[in-house]
């Protein structure tokens, strides 16, 4: 009783001193504050760096590993929402992953979305070279359908087939832009992306043409399952120089990639541990 009477006292005093609208305030951020914590913990308790494993998993297990690699520069907002929706979509898949954002640092040259996937394919692998498979993801796209599976198979996936931003509807037959899946093997088999596409558009199509040329036929998820929305933003840079290359698409196919990444102009700058992903940043040279 004596306790209650000298709590509420203290309380009493704490109010008139901080005024009462500010203290009720500072009570509520704080159970907010405590509310958010837990519900990033209780996702699924993400590991440091953005690993989660299903439970139960141990050494022997023969469950695929996947990497999920998502370029990325200047769109925190973005990121945040992405990284929110991401974890409790593939828990509820029960993936093996990790996140790994892969950030293209400073404003030039343009967005090498090409060459970041194969910085990211490669620092991945020297993180753990057990990976199986690796989910190539743009920030702004989020599954909506819990049935599109995170994983691979014998061909290479498109899994954004229906982006609410194209009426649900595949714009092309060969598109392999948004969200792709390809085991480690493929990848590498492909001599990776291009390195030499800076800025929006073609990338993806270089890449489909270095299928067709392995006759890797692109495999697709029901439209009804493979469901996205896209977050809005305002166009990127295009890439003026996107036809010419993809005019000599041949030419580079064998060197450009992969096999050219040690002389392709970049140095990973870091690489952390953070809360929901590994962060890889990347310093890339003027181009030209
Ligand atoms: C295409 C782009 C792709 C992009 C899709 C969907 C080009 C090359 C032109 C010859 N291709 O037009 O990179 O993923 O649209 O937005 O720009």
């Amino acid at each position: 009783m004596r306790q209650m009477r000298l709590r509420r006292l203290i309380l009493l005093q704490v109010a008139c001193a901080l005024g009462l609208t500010a203290y009720l305030n500072l009570v509520k951020t704080s159970v907010e504050r405590k509310t958010l914590q837990k519900a990033v913990r209780t996702d699924g308790n993400v590991g440091f760096g953005g690993k989660w494993s299903p439970p139960g998993r141990n050494l022997s297990s023969t469950s695929e590993k996947v990497a999920i690699l998502v370029p990325f520069r200047d769109r925190e907002e973005h990121l945040d929402i992405f990284l929110r929706h991401m974890h409790p979509f593939l828990q509820r898949q029960g993936i093996d992953y990790v996140i790994y954002v892969i950030e293209q640092h400073g404003g030039e040259p343009m967005f090498c979305k090409g060459l970041l996937y194969n910085v990211g394919y490669t620092e991945a692998l020297k993180d753990d070279p057990t990976y199986d498979c690796f989910i190539l993801h743009d920030v702004d796209l989020l599954p909506e359908d819990d049935r599109n599976l995170y994983t691979c198979s014998k061909s290479p996936l498109h899994l954004s087939v229906a982006i609410d931003k194209f009426d649900y509807n595949l714009p092309y037959t060969d598109l392999f832009g948004g969200v792709s899946a390809i085991t480690k093997s493929h990848y590498r088999l492909l001599n990776g992306y291009s390195n030499l596409f800076c800025g929006w558009g073609g990338e993806d199509d270089d890449m489909s043409l270095r299928l067709k040329r392995h006759m890797l036929e692109i495999s697709r998820p029901e439209k009804d399952v493979a469901r996205y929305k896209m977050l809005p933003h305002n166009h990127t840079k295009e890439n003026p120089q996107r036809y010419i290359l993809l005019r000599h698409w041949l030419a580079r196919a064998m060197t450009d990639g992969l096999k050219s990444l040690h002389t392709a102009g970049y140095n990973v700058t870091s690489t952390s541990h953070r809360e929901l992903y590994t962060h890889i940043l990347v310093n890339i040279s003027k181009r030209g």
